[in-house]
């Protein structure tokens, strides 16, 4: 198979040119991998396209408290005239349905984390959100966004983003925010669900795991982890473990932080963020990646084995 690079041009033709697609948002996904796939498959509704959502992970309550779980499908059927990967940055993060989607001739993927291409048509942007491009995308379908539409791509965008903070806004961010908030997005109510609401027990979680944070390498490294045991404590499952990154790397002496979560018995998922430090090449050497700033990885073994393998890549490149 050639592996193309393909335009927003050449991608909406392909798209509008299709009878029947299939859309892939990756394995444990997040507000832009499902709002960027069903933002696409609505508009691709509204232009006479009919097209199937497929994710092989079970959704977080905040999609479910977005409407996605009415169009995702987590057991593939049918047969598509083109397969679409959204929002994944290798073919691995299709998970399940990888092998689905690499054995067809006619794929494309839309994404935004400039990696290898794995698809016959590769529409690849740097943008700060797949659902950036999708906007861009269906631009060109010639047909009148909606109130839902654009509540799914802000969704993305601002999540994506940090509610606009991280260092990937940029002015484009805030233009097409300008333009979806235009359709009436509820803007408090999607950062209240995504970076604000918790349950009491979650932040009693979140409490008892930043007590326990290590701070490594001078201050430079800071760590929150947290077992099995941890969470189940508090009557929560894994989930209780997204964004918890976020506490540690808050912590303004901190220029790496890692959050390590159990995934199985012997393995851990580890997230990684950076203060303009490149985390990626870390997570790349454990397998895993991301974005320059905000990668992940699964590395077996003893936790504390962990914190010891991982310390020692961030000494080496500090
Ligand atoms: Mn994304």
């Amino acid at each position: 198979m050639r592996f193309t690079k393909t335009t927003i041009q050449q991608a909406t033709n392909l798209l509008l040119k299709s009878k029947n697609v299939a859309l892939f948002a990756h394995t444990r996904p997040d507000a832009d991998a499902l709002g960027s796939s069903v933002a696409l498959h609505l508009a691709l509704a509204k232009a006479n396209i009919s097209s199937q959502v497929f994710c092989d992970s079970p959704l977080s309550q905040e999609m479910i408290d977005m409407g996605f779980d009415q169009y995702v499908k987590s057991e593939f059927f049918g047969q598509y005239d083109l397969y679409v990967s959204v929002d994944c940055g290798d073919a691995n993060r299709i998970g399940e349905f990888a092998p689905v989607f690499t054995s067809q001739k006619n794929t494309l993927t839309i994404d935004h984390h400039g990696g290898d291409y794995y698809s016959a048509n590769n529409c690849v942007i740097l943008y700060s959100a797949t659902a950036q491009i999708i906007y861009e995308i269906i631009s060109g379908f010639g047909i009148e966004l909606d109130k839902q539409i654009a509540t799914y791509l802000y969704a993305g965008l601002c999540t994506d983003t940090g509610c606009f903070s991280h260092s990937n806004t940029n002015k484009d961010s805030f233009l097409l925010a300008s333009k979806l908030v235009e359709y009436g997005v509820n803007v408090e109510y999607i950062s209240r669900l995504f970076f604000k609401d918790t349950s009491f027990k979650q932040s009693k979680f979140i409490g008892e795991r930043m007590n326990k944070m290590l701070s490594l390498c001078d201050g430079k490294f800071v760590v929150i982890f947290a077992q099995e045991q941890d969470w189940q404590k508090y009557g929560l499952t894994r989930l209780a473990c997204e964004g918890m990154v976020s506490h540690a790397i808050d912590v303004k002496e901190a220029i790496v932080a890692a959050s390590i979560s159990q995934y199985g018995e012997n393995s851990y998922k580890i997230s990684l963020r950076g203060k303009n430090f490149d985390v990626q090449r870390i997570c790349a050497q454990f397998g895993g990646g991301g974005h320059k700033f905000a990668s992940g990885c699964q590395i077996n073994g003893d936790l504390y084995d962990i914190i010891d393998k991982l310390e020692r890549e961030v000494i080496y490149y500090l």
